[in-house]
């Protein structure tokens, strides 16, 4: 049996169908923890449904509603990030695998799922997107730091980071194999909770387990998952470890886990690796022919893509022209 939880409200339902479609193609014997708040029932009732058609399936939903209501989640509209954090409370198993609903799984999750996580609090990976940030030196805003502040400075302050060494270890938050026994013998939830009260993260929950987990934190191989990331976050990566993820950012290593940070929803039109596997999913849940407002009008017109996009439908498509994005990263 494998636990995964995700956890959304109804701007997400849609895509949370994507990965759990793409979960039970590859897995059986899975339990979901669906943690959700402000979700239709018609939502709750098919993705259920989806999930009985899984081999040995089941969901057990939880409403979140007003846990986390006294936290800032910054930039994002939903208290939905917040959610990994109570996991230690909700399952009573010995692990769990968090996923975001930006994922989809292209294998079995077995071997990811039954690592050794001796030692450690959680597993997960390498987050180029905060080197990134981090090498850029990009605005953060952490009212613990007065509001507005630069991210060396912020990473300085709140976690005694001064070089990007420091972040070979910083995981992201949207792929987590929780060793809920180990956290649980240290009572780090309630002690997340505490350090919430006490600092105003730049990066909410991940920032959290991050500075929760120092030192209790395992990477998870390069081909077990994937973040695709956005091109200026990705031109922004410092160089050596830019090589490294652009040459581990290819579809042909068939990732067990996609991370969308760049949603092939939002760009149809551009070489997103892994998109055309989304789209297939897509049509494969309830959700097939639903389209987000943001998805039903896209423009275009850069050196790198030149698209028009109408109602969902492709007016124009400038594909020769719309650069391999990861060969220009290069440059
Ligand atoms: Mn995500």
């Amino acid at each position: 049996m494998i636990n995964i939880a995700l956890g959304f409200d109804s701007n997400f339902a849609p895509y949370a169908a994507v990965t759990i479609k793409s979960i039970l193609l590859h897995n059986k014997n899975i339990k979901f923890y669906i943690l959700y708040d402000n979700l239709k029932q018609t939502d709750i009732n098919k993705i259920d449904k989806l999930i009985q058609t899984g081999d040995n399936c089941s969901a057990e939903w939880i409403d979140m509603k007003g846990k986390f209501d006294h936290l800032n989640a910054g930039g994002w509209n939903s208290k939905s990030v917040y959610f990994p954090v109570a996991l230690p409370s909700l399952c009573p198993d010995d692990r769990i695998l968090f996923l975001d609903a930006d994922i989809i799984v292209n294998n079995s999750l077995e071997e990811i799922y039954n690592q050794d996580l001796e030692g450690y609090y959680l597993a997960g990976t390498l987050d180029y997107g905060i080197m990134s940030e981090f090498n850029s030196n990009s605005k953060v805003t952490s009212q613990t730091c007065g509001g507005d502040i630069p991210a060396k400075d912020y990473f300085k302050t709140i976690f005694g980071y001064t070089d990007i060494k420091d972040f070979e270890t910083y995981i992201n938050g949207g792929i987590l194999l929780l060793n809920l026994k180990a956290i649980r013998n240290d009572d780090i939830e309630n002690k997340m909770y505490e350090v919430f009260n006490k600092i105003d993260f730049a990066l909410n929950e991940q920032d959290c387990f991050n500075y929760i987990s120092k030192g209790k934190k395992k990477l998870l191989q390069n081909k077990d998952a994937i973040l695709i990331l956005k091109d200026y976050v990705i031109k922004d990566i410092p160089n050596d470890y830019k090589q490294e993820y652009i040459s581990n950012c290819d579809q042909n290593i068939n990732h067990t886990i996609v991370h969308f940070i760049k949603k092939p929803w939002l760009y149809p039109e551009e070489n997103i690796p892994y998109s055309n596997v989304f789209q297939k999913l897509r049509n494969l849940t309830p959700y097939k022919y639903f389209r987000h407002r943001k998805e039903i009008f896209k423009f275009r017109l850069h050196k790198k893509a030149k698209y028009f996009v109408l109602f969902g439908q492709t007016i124009f498509s400038d594909k020769k022209n719309t650069k391999n994005l990861m060969e220009s990263n290069l440059k």
